[in-house]
């Protein structure tokens, strides 16, 4: 657990010059995007938007977890797109002209970051600066966010000032004059922000994410390598997790193996809160209290997704925990399975989302149909509630713009089948729950499947949960403190 704030004597003694360390020795990954690829993000974004207009993006708000504890700082996506800054308490301006400043100088963008404080950076770990951002991010213009309330830049005259939804619950987080709190009321004050922005044509909310939808869907080359590596760690961790389960295992557990294998492969944080479902659990499609002690002789349904420097991969496999799927498992997951195949075949450039999903959907219904679990092909929603993908990248379900798929999109696909407890079918079908998730990047005339390191077959799944894994010999002590009743 971490310090608290008791020994704050201490941490001001210790940020003295007199105990100053020398440089640290860096051992950090150098697969970042590079200023040169935010740079041609926001020169995009510059050429979508309409004549005499500026782009206001803010930085998320940070989030209290407990008491004086924080939860991990997740940036805005759209703001780590356009400028690569992953700190809070900051925000940027994207002009679609470039400005004058009083002195002459001229500038296009302009981002606040956070100042440089050496008793927070103790506490809270380094911050970038102003120089930083300038060095490190290859921006010309930044500024520490107090100062931004002075700032001179008029925004009465431009015809569209693009906003995206401002946050609406953000604490007064800081003593200061410049935490997003401050930041925001100085924009709403400076730009003139009307209560009903979303309504009004000048604050174009809905134009903001058209344009960063439109860029956001087609990947860059480097964007591309980070989910490639993303995409791939995931699939070692379900490949690994596939050789390691076995029944006495709990939900939880499987969850840990995921993200050690996500770990130790370097990535930062997973996507989103890992589902890891047994049996009637994997009925429930966001499922994260993974809960249950014994994933028992099981179906387990894994949907984890690693995410590599700000990029996730969103991947789910589902498989029998004793290695052996029951016939009634094996014949629900090849339904699933075929109506992957059947969407994958169509992925390529042109293809609508509405196509693929009638397709992979009529796979689903004619196999249900066939088994008897339904009767009329309109009843297959009932098992198969969810949409069929989406895109992946800074987000899980990441934005876009068109309904079509295009060269340079990253998608999922990802047909399942559910059958809770107590469905209006033969109870020998209770209970199960499969979805098969793959995630693709789309080319002119296919695609390549970038998931391709994790066992989709129900005879390579098999074969895979038969071979052992070194976690077989990884055995903890009892714990002796874990005696029931008070
Ligand atoms: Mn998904």
């Amino acid at each position: 657990m971490r310090l608290r704030h008791f020994v704050i004597g201490l941490a001001l003694l210790a940020s003295s010059p007199v105990f100053a360390q020398p440089a640290p020795l860096h051992d950090l990954a150098d697969d970042y995007l590079t200023p040169a690829f935010h740079a041609g993000r926001r020169d995009s974004l510059r050429q979508l938007m309409p004549a005499n207009s500026v782009t206001v993006v803010l930085a998320f708000p940070t989030r209290n977890f407990s008491n004086d504890v924080d939860y991990v700082y997740h940036q805005n996506p759209d703001l780590y797109y356009f400028s690569g800054y992953k700190e809070p308490h900051s925000l940027m301006l994207i002009f679609k002209e470039p400005q004058t400043a009083a002195n002459g100088s001229t500038f296009k963008e302009v981002l606040f970051v956070q100042k440089r404080n050496a008793q927070a950076e103790q506490w809270t770990g380094k911050r970038m600066g102003v120089e930083g951002a300038k060095e490190k991010l290859g921006l010309a213009t930044v500024y520490n966010g107090e100062e931004f309330k002075n700032f001179a830049v008029d925004f009465s005259k431009f015809d569209k000032i693009i906003i995206d939804r401002l946050p609406t619950d953000v604490a007064d987080a800081r003593g200061d004059n410049a935490d997003l709190y401050d930041l925001l009321k100085q924009l709403k004050e400076k730009a003139q922000i009307p209560d009903n922005y979303q309504q009004d044509k000048r604050f174009g909310t809905g134009l903001f994410r058209q344009y960063t939808g439109q860029l956001r869907e087609i990947k860059t080359e480097e964007e591309v390598v980070l989910l490639r590596k993303a995409v791939e760690i995931s699939c070692h961790g379900q490949a690994e997790v596939m050789k390691a389960v076995k029944p006495d295992m709990s939900e939880r557990e499987v969850q840990g193996l995921h993200e050690y294998v996500h770990k130790k492969y370097g990535a930062e944080y997973v996507g989103y809160p890992s589902i890891v479902g047994a049996g009637n659990n994997g009925c429930v499609l966001h499922y994260t209290e993974n809960e249950k002690l014994h994933v028992e002789n099981k179906m387990v349904l894994m949907d984890v997704g690693a995410e590599y420097h700000g990029y996730t991969a969103d991947v789910t496999r589902t498989v029998p925990a004793n290695g052996k799927f029951t016939a009634e498992q094996k014949a629900i997951y090849e339904i699933v399975y075929e109506a992957q195949e059947a969407a994958f075949k169509l992925c390529k450039e042109g293809t609508s989302w509405q196509e693929l999903d009638r397709v992979s959907r009529g796979v689903v219904a004619d196999g249900l149909i066939k088994l008897g679990i339904i009767t009329k092909k309109e009843d297959v929603n009932k098992y198969y509630p969810h949409g069929l993908g989406h895109h992946i990248g800074l987000d899980v379900h990441d934005r876009s713009a068109s309904g079509t798929l295009k060269k340079g999109m990253v998608i999922t696909i990802e047909p399942g089948i559910y059958i809770p407890e107590n469905s209006p079918c033969d109870k020998k079908w209770w209970t199960i729950a499969v979805r098969i998730e793959d995630d693709l990047l789309i080319k002119e005339k296919d695609y390549e499947l970038l998931s391709w390191a994790a066992p989709r077959k129900a005879s390579d799944i098999e074969k895979t949960v038969a071979e052992k894994s070194p976690l077989d010999q990884f055995t903890l002590p009892k714990l002796q403190s874990g005696k029931k009743g008070f």
